[in-house]
Order: C-alpha cells, then structure tokens, then sequence
C-alpha cells in the first residue's frame, strides 16, 4: 500500500491525575459493600431495573455465561442471582446504554480519541454498525457489512503468502466462533493464531503438559469442600474470581487449611461476607487464609524448594510424609528432586523467599499431616521469565503428596477470560498439532500448514517487521493488554489493514493499520435470533450460553456469522465448506466440531442443562501418553534478577475496577486506593530510604539491552508489599515491559517481574 501521512495517536493516552484518596486496605471481601458497589455500577451504565432481570439469567442453566472470569457454576445455582460484584460490572459494561455511532466519530477523530484515558475510550459505549477508517483518514466512517467483508476479503488475497496474516484471539469467544475463526485461518493457509492465552496461562499449559500430560487443572468445584488444604498461589480471588470465595469458604467449613502465597496480603483471601448468606451480610464473616507467607515477587521457587525440603527431612526423619506407593507407581524422577533439595542451601532460600522460617514451619506442618491438597494459581506464577518452572514446582509438591487423580486434590490453574480455555480446545492454537490436521482434513478435506504460528509477542515482531500486514483480531484489545506498548503501537500501525470483531471502542480501534475496520459484534447478554452458544469454564466442563437481552443495535451480527461471512467473501465458490451454513446453523458447527475432536460427542444435546465434562487424564491418575507412562517430577533453577542497589521487581496487576483493558471505574476499594489509577504501591522503608513522600509523583523507568523505556508520573503509597518490590495497575505499565522479554518455553510476557528504578518525573 502507497505510503499516506501516518496519524498522530497516543499509545498510551494523555497522563492526567484524577482525585486519589487513600484508606486503609478493607480487611474483608464482598458484604454490603460489595452489594452497594455492585448496584451502583449497574444503576449508572445500564438502568437498575433492567440490569437486575439481566442479572437474573446469569450462569443459570437456560440463561447466559458471565463475561467476566472462567470460574464454574455450582450444580443448584442460587436463586438469588449466581454473581459477584465484578460480574455485575462486567454485565454495566455491556449492557450500557452509551452509544459509539456515525455521530461521536464525526465529532471525534482518532488522535484526539487516543489522548483519552482507556477509562475515557472504554465509557463511549457500544459500537452500533460497521466502521471504517480509510487510508490517510482521521475519522471513521460508516460501511456496509458487504463493502467491508470485501475489502478483507481483498486484502487477505493480496497478501505474497497466508502467512502475512496474524488471527488474534481473546478468551470471550464461544466456542463455535473461536472453531470457525480456526478452520478459516488454516484454509486460508496459516496458523498465525495469537490468542491471549500467551500472555496468560500459557505458562500452565506447557508446565502442565510436561509433567502431567494435560494442560488444563485436574480439580473440578467439587472437589473444594473435600479439600483438607487450598494452598492460593499468585492469585487474587477476591478481585478476578469472587465466585471462588464461595468454595474457599466451604473447604474452611469442613475444616480444611487456607495457605496463601502472595507479596500481598489481599483483603479477599483475608475474610469473606457471603452477600448470598444473611450471615454474610450481617456477620463478620469467614476468616479464609489460615497461613499466609508473604513471598518476595517471584522467589515461589524458593519458598516452594524450602517446604519440600523441610518435608523431605520429616519424611527422612520416619514421619509418613510423601506417598510412597503413588510415588512409586506413578511418577519418575523422585530420587533426583530428592538429590536436588539436599544440595539447597536452607539460608539461601529462606532469604531469597523472604518469609519468616517460623511461618514456612507452620505451612510445612500442615502439609506434612494431609494429603488432600489443591494448588489454585494464576499470573502471580505465569507471568515470569521462570513462569512454566513455577508450575513444575507446584507440581512437585503435589506428586510428592499423591495428590493428583484423587477426590479433594489436584491442579487449579484459575483461567482468567470466561472462554479462554474453549477457545484452546477447539483449535486456537499457533502450534501445530498433527492429530489435528489429521482430523481436519478428514472432515474438511483440505490439507491445513505444518509451519508453526506466531504467537503474541511473535506476531507483534513481524508486523513490525513489515512480514505480517493484515492483523484481524476477534475481541480483545491487543495494543493495551500485550508488551511493549509503543513498540506494539507501531507495529499494529505498520499494517495494511486491521480488522477487530468488537463490542465495544478501545484502544486498539485507534492504533489502527494504514486502512482499519471495526466490524460490531453481540455481547453475551445478547439474543442471537435463538441460537445458543457453548463455553468451556476452569475446570473443563462445557456447557451452553444464551443470551435474552435485546441487541445494543439492529446493525450487529454474531461472531460465528463474522466470521463465516469474511470466509464465504474470501473463498467465494472456490471452498468445499458451505461457510454460509455454518454461519447459521450452530448446532451444524458442533456437529463439525465433534467430527474432529472425539471428546464433543453429542455435543449439542450434551451441551444443554449443566453441560458434561471433557476427558481429564490427570483426574484419573492416568500418565500413560508421558515417558515410562509417569507423572514427572522436575528439577528447576532458582530464578536470578541480579538487581543493582537502585532496583526495584515491579509487578503489574488488576485493580478491583477493572476487567484486563477495560477500566470499570477508578477505585481499588480492597487496596484502599480511591480516584486514581497512576499509584505504585512501595514499601515505607524503601520510600525513607529514597526520601519519598507518600503521593509524591514519580517516573518508573525500565532498562532492557540498552534501551530506555519511561512510565511516567505515578504517585508513591507506602503499602505492606516487601522491601525491593513495587506493584502498579496494567495497562498503564505495559510500557516498561520490553517486547523481548518474555517467559522461557511459554513465551508468555513478564508483566509481574519487571526491573525498574524510580526516577524524578521529567517534567
Ligand atoms: N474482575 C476481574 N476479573 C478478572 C479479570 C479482571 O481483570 N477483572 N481478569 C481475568 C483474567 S484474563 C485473568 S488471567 C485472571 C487474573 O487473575 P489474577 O492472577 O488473580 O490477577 P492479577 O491482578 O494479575 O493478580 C495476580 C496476583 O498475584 C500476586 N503476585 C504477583 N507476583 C507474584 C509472585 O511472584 N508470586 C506470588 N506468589 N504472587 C504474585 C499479586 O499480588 C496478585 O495478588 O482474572 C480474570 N478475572
Ligand atoms: N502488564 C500486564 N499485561 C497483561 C496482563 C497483566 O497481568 N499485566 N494480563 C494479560 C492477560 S492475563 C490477558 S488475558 C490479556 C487480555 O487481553 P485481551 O483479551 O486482548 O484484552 P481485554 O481487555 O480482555 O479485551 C477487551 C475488549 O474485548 C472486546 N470484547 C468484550 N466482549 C466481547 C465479546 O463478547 N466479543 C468480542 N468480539 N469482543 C468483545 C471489547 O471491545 C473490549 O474492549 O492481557 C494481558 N496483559
Ligand atoms: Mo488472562
């Protein structure tokens, strides 16, 4: 494409404070305040009445799946409404009244858009028809459907090779859009599939594989009330998951053991006020986390190293510890840890982990007297350069436990996007998988590539690279939720053409290609004539989502027909797939779906009510496809920073009012943060020790093989977070994050152990 003036945009947005008041963190989860804050989000957005009755069909068997986190739904959900606060927001957001039309993008150009906050950008509300941003233009404009599957269609086919093309997935897709969103993408010729699993659990899923030979949990909610220890790694409930209080709060009431590992001690771990139970609203609640070890960021290694072997030297010492028999029939390379935690140095570890050895004693004693155990994590662990080790680790100690394929244990990897998992499933997968390809051209008839896709931070190097020239995204909102925001700006910019499959306006609708189009999608609350979806949650149960609310605009189409539509425009009459059909016809995609994975018999009958279960080897003890037919034990390497004295490990995390890129509202009510979001919350002897004052403004800077990168004007809060360790929200940071630094095997970003120094802000 001839060479236009590019567009000023902001990757990041003009850096303005709001009006921060900081409290004492809350020293509790949910109750009335979580009710309150819950009704307010929705009155504000959506009309309080009309939000109560979408409420109403939330994770109910005939209603619609929560957009928000991937936690299942009990078997009798609560009459009373299956929700948290957070999915109350979630529903304000898409069922918001506000309007992105033909007006606001006459009144508004992309470069003055782009110097909002994404808060700001988030607020303008749905999009309503289709929109295009021409070459050289500032300003979308109207387009037909048909115009704009042509002009993709066009540059799909303009491209020297199917592999210009990046497919960007986020985890909101059903599961019949993400399998038609796959099977284009490998007729079309590539497996340049992205999704936002990389930047997220990819790290479980290759350490799971390795060692248990599934990349999903092995636990189902069940298994919550029979649990005799939970051990919560890396993850904050309250906030991202608050449906999992619930079965936190049944372990406790069945006597069961809370161990949290985490920098901080978040309020939702702490204690929880069921607002389902009249005790939860007028009681003072139950006490969750029983033994908190308060960890240095990413030293779980460690800490984990420490308790295995304070258990080995108890087990050693005659104690019945380990599960020798599990251990033996079961696993291989039990000697070798053993040999590697002797050779640990116990001072070393205590002080990389930073936690008391008093404390890790108490963990330790827990663990050595049961055997029912549950590992629950999320990013805390992923999110690492050392990210899949992090996993094999926790894998140790449950092996060595016999706690994997047996009732009230196992793995717990805490999916984050309501769909994210599905989408895995069906075959949104940038790596090749011949069993797949088999199956596809069986069923299909065409042969899909055996060259393996780019996944996220490799897709954003090629675009910026000029190798990849069309970027097409279904949901998401690539430029704020990847690495490297200004490198992955100009990246999205260098392309020819962009296109997102969107509800709502966010950032990377401005970041956009040379020509861009927003093609309006359904939400989930959304009727879609009456088709039913399906979705697979955390612990691998499929089931069915339908929504019932009347469509934001008469001008927007479900996803799975997006997508079958931009096919049938590309292949014309030249394709053997009768795409149109597909587009329509749901249960015919599931029909298509099982023809090539096995699991997914039946699948559209099987799919209604609760849903079923998909096979789960490590459920079953079953390690029969692993080397010798075992679970593997693994062997990893304590992680290294070598921090200079001016160094800080930064990490980067949720707010209570967000959900990933889509900033709710501006408080941090459990962290006692109110008003702003530019905050890095810092140890009070690390700031006495800088001569910084509580709110005083200063710039994070990053230094990755020789290049600056500056997050500018943040406000300092003296918080309970160790010495050398910060934490401040996403996507504000996602600037220091350098796009070559990613996680070893998993190449997931390290967006929680970032190296920054505190400087005076520049200006
Ligand atoms: N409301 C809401 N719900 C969500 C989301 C949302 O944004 N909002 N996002 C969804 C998505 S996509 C995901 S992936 C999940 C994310 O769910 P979480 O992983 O809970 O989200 P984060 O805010 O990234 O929190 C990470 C936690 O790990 C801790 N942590 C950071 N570094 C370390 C470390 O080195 N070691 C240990 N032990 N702990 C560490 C942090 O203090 C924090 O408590 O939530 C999902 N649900
Ligand atoms: N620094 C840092 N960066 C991170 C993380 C971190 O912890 N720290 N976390 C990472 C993680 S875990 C994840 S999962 C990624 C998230 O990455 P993404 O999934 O790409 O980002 P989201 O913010 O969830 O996407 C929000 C957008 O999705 C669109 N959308 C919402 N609902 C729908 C729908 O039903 N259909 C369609 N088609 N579109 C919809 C809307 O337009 C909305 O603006 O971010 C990652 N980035
Ligand atoms: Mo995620």
């Amino acid at each position: 494409m001839s060479n236009y003036p590019k567009r000023n945009i902001s990757a990041t947005g003009i850096i303005e404070f709001s009006n921060l008041k900081i409290t004492e963190p809350s020293d509790y989860a949910a109750g009335v305040p979580g009710i309150k804050a819950a009704l307010e989000h929705v009155s504000k957005e959506a009309g309080l009445f009309r939000s109560l009755r979408t409420l109403s069909q939330m994770n109910q068997k005939e209603g619609f799946d929560c957009p928000g986190c991937a936690w299942p739904d009990p078997k009798k959900p609560s009459k009373l409404g299956e929700y948290c606060e957070n999915g109350a927001k979630a529903i304000a957001e898409e069922t918001t009244y506000e309007r992105v039309n033909r007006d606001f993008f006459k009144k508004y150009s992309v470069e003055e858009i782009s110097n909002w906050t994404d808060y700001q950008i988030g607020k303008s509300g749905r999009i309503t028809e289709p929109f295009v941003l021409r070459p050289g233009s500032i300003h979308y404009e109207p387009i037909s459907w048909l115009e704009a599957l042509e002009i993709t269609s066009e540059h799909l086919h303009n491209l020297a090779s199917p592999d210009e093309a990046i497919f960007y997935t986020s985890g909101r897709s059903s599961n019949e859009a993400a399998f038609l969103y796959g099977l284009f993408a490998r007729a079309f010729g590539t497996n340049n599939m992205p999704d936002c699993s990389n930047m997220c659990h990819e790290s479980s899923g290759v350490g799971l594989s390795e060692t248990l030979g599934i990349g999903k949990g092995s636990v189902i909610l069940e298994d919550f009330p029979e649990a005799e220890v939970v051990m919560v790694i890396g993850q904050n409930p309250g906030t991202n998951h608050p449906r999992m209080l619930s079965a936190l709060q049944k372990c406790k009431e069945n006597g069961g053991k809370i161990i949290t590992i985490n920098p901080l001690s978040e309020s939702g771990l702490n204690r929880f006020k069921n607002p389902q139970q009249i005790s939860g609203i007028l009681g003072s609640g139950t006490i969750l986390t029983d033994i908190f070890l308060q960890v240095k960021i990413n030293q779980d290694v460690p800490l984990l190293k420490l308790i295995m072997k304070r258990l080995a030297k108890r087990h050693k010492n005659g104690e019945k510890v380990f599960d020798t028999e599990f251990i033996s029939a079961k696993t291989s390379g039990y000697q070798e840890l053993l040999d590697d935690l002797e050779h640990q140095n116990e001072n070393k570890l205590l002080e990389l982990s930073g936690v008391s050895s008093t404390m890790i004693d108490s963990a330790v004693d827990v663990l050595a007297k049961k055997s029912k155990i549950i590992i629950c994590w999320a990013m805390g662990l992923t999110q690492h350069k050392n990210g899949v080790e992090n996993i094999k680790e926790c894998v140790n100690l449950l092996l060595l436990k016999g706690s994997i394929g047996k009732k009230g244990s196992g793995t717990c990897p805490v999916r984050g996007h309501s769909n994210v998992q599905g989408d895995r499933s069906v075959g949104i997968m940038h790596h090749v998988s011949e069993p797949l390809n088999k199956s596809i051209e069986q069923v299909f008839g065409f042969k899909p590539s055996v060259k393996e896709g780019l996944d996220t931070v490799h897709a954003i190097k090629a675009m910026h690279d000029g190798k990849a020239k069309v970027f097409v995204a279904l949901g998401g909102n690539f430029v704020s939720a990847a690495s490297d925001t200004e490198y992955t700006s100009e990246a999205l910019q260098s392309c020819d053409l962009t296109v997102s499959i969107s509800t709502k306006l966010n950032r990377t609708h401005l970041t956009a290609g040379k020509m861009a189009l927003i093609l309006p999608t359904l939400g989930r609350t959304e009727k879609d004539k009456e088709n039913f979806v399906t979705v697979e949650n955390s612990m691998g149960k499929v089931h069915q989502s339908m929504g019932r609310m009347e469509p934001a605009s008469e001008n927007l189409k479900s996803e799975p027909e997006i997508v079958a539509s931009i096919a049938s425009h590309y292949f014309k009459e030249s394709s053997e797939i009768d795409w149109k059909a597909l587009g329509s016809n749901y249960d015919l995609v599931r029909e298509k779906i099982s023809q090539v994975f096995q699991e997914y018999q039946d699948y559209s009958k099987k799919s209604k009510g609760s849903g079923f279960y998909l096979p789960n080897n490590a459920r079953e003890a079953d390690f029969s496809k692993l080397p010798g037919g075992k679970a593997q034990f693994s062997i990893c390497k304590l992680p290294e920073h070598n921090l200079k004295p001016n160094e800080f490990i930064l990490m980067t995390v949720r707010s209570h009012d967000q959900f990933n890129t889509t900033i709710y509202g501006m408080n941090d009510r459990y962290r006692g943060v109110h008003g702003e979001r530019r905050v890095v919350f810092m140890n009070p002897k690390d700031m006495e020790n800088m001569h910084l004052k509580s709110e005083q403004v200063v710039d994070l800077t990053s230094f990755y093989k020789g290049k600056e990168r500056r997050a500018e004007k943040f406000k300092v809060i003296p918080y309970n977070i160790p010495s050398g360790n910060l934490c401040a929200y996403f996507p504000e940071t996602n600037i220091l994050v350098p796009i070559g630094l990613y996680a070893d095997k998993s190449n997931t970003p390290v967006s929680k152990s970032i190296i920054v120094q505190i400087e005076q802000p520049k200006q």
